[in-house]
């Protein structure tokens, strides 16, 4: 006799995954590995995907994924399926913020209508930093939230927005470079989650890749349980390797230059140059009403997919 279950990737660790099968509220986790298909190419299984599982009590080892579901969306970084919420981590001082990458970040999220939240870590490091990061996303229309797992800052908000958003099967990350306090803010919203968390090699400032899997874990319990999951840094997001969007996609991912982009003298205007006479966008930037290190991260994708494949 063999069933048919529906689970959710919850881990997977060198071809063994770990699946969250869910029957109201009654929730069991199955350990098993995938059929040989999925295992290639677009179909190769990723944490958050849902999937069927085949239980077939007659053969040894017969329990196995055999399907893929449908997906939501899909990442490349952090490599996860059917993301709601993108929680964008990244520390006020050690490492400092990149923000073209953060910014790069941002505009994948809306491309795949997932939501960006911004999280400002490390603000016992530099308080004032943060305040001056806090008002270009939280001004560009982001929630935003300004933390410290150190000195307790931040933190009963972050929770509330995470208890009340992340629940009823709704899914997010915690995503951002290496070492910016991913892991040790989401053991201060959750303690019982007990992960590991790395120091910062001090010569280079930058995190030791402590986090090595995604791992998803659950918020609330039952069917009204929301998934949330921890993820390794990374610190590069290159446009030029990876196909993440097109450049008619750009525009629409930058939610606060947007608005600001019709009434430019010409109806083809790209927004990268400089002329406020010409350029409605460069007019609001001038005015305050864009901030610039986030028009300087649009022009500057601009001009890698611009000149993407250019020369094949
Ligand atoms: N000053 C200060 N340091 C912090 C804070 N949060 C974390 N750290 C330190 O930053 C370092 C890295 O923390 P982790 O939580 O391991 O960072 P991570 O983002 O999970 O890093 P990866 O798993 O490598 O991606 C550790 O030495 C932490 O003690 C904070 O609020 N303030
Ligand atoms: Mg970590
Ligand atoms: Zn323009």
């Amino acid at each position: 006799m063999s069933k048919e279950l529906k689970g959710k990737i919850v881990k997977g660790l060198g071809g063994l995954y770990e699946t969250r099968c869910a029957d109201g509220d009654d929730v069991t986790r199955i350990a098993c590995r995938a059929k040989g298909t999925l295992k290639r190419g677009d179909e190769k299984l990723l944490i958050g995907d849902n999937v069927l599982i085949t239980v077939d009590e007659d053969t040894p080892d017969g329990v196995v994924i055999s399907e893929l579901l449908p997906r939501k969306n899909a990442l490349i970084r952090p490599p996860m399926a059917n993301l709601d919420i993108l929680f964008l981590v990244f520390s006020a001082k050690k490492p400092c913020p990149q923000l073209e990458t953060v910014d790069k970040l941002t505009a994948i999220a809306e491309h795949n209508s997932i939501e960006p939240v911004i999280v400002i870590t490390k603000t016992d490091l530099d308080a004032a930093y943060a305040e001056e990061l806090y008002g270009v996303y939280s001004g560009a229309g982001f929630a935003t939230f300004v933390t410290s797992s150190f000195d307790s800052i931040g933190l009963a908000e972050l929770k509330a927005f995470v208890r009340e958003r992340v629940r009823g099967g709704v899914t997010a990350a915690f995503a951002g470079a290496s070492g910016v306090g991913k892991s040790t803010l989401l053991n201060a919203l959750f303690p019982e989650l007990a992960l590991a968390t790395g120091e910062i090699s001090r010569k280079i400032e930058r995190g030791k890749h402590t986090t090595r899997h995604v791992e998803i874990f659950e918020v609330g319990e039952g069917s009204s349980a929301g998934f949330l999951a921890d993820t390794p840094g990374f610190s590069l997001i290159d446009f030029e390797r990876f196909d993440f969007f097109e450049v008619e996609d750009l525009l629409p991912s930058f939610r606060d230059i947007l608005p600001h982009a019709s009434g430019c003298r010409y109806q083809d205007c790209a927004h990268v140059g400089e002329s406020k006479e010409e350029c409605a966008v460069a007019r609001a930037a001038d005015e305050g009403l864009i901030a610039t290190s986030r028009l300087e991260s649009y022009r500057s994708i601009y001009r890698v997919l611009k000149n993407k494949n250019k020369y094949e």
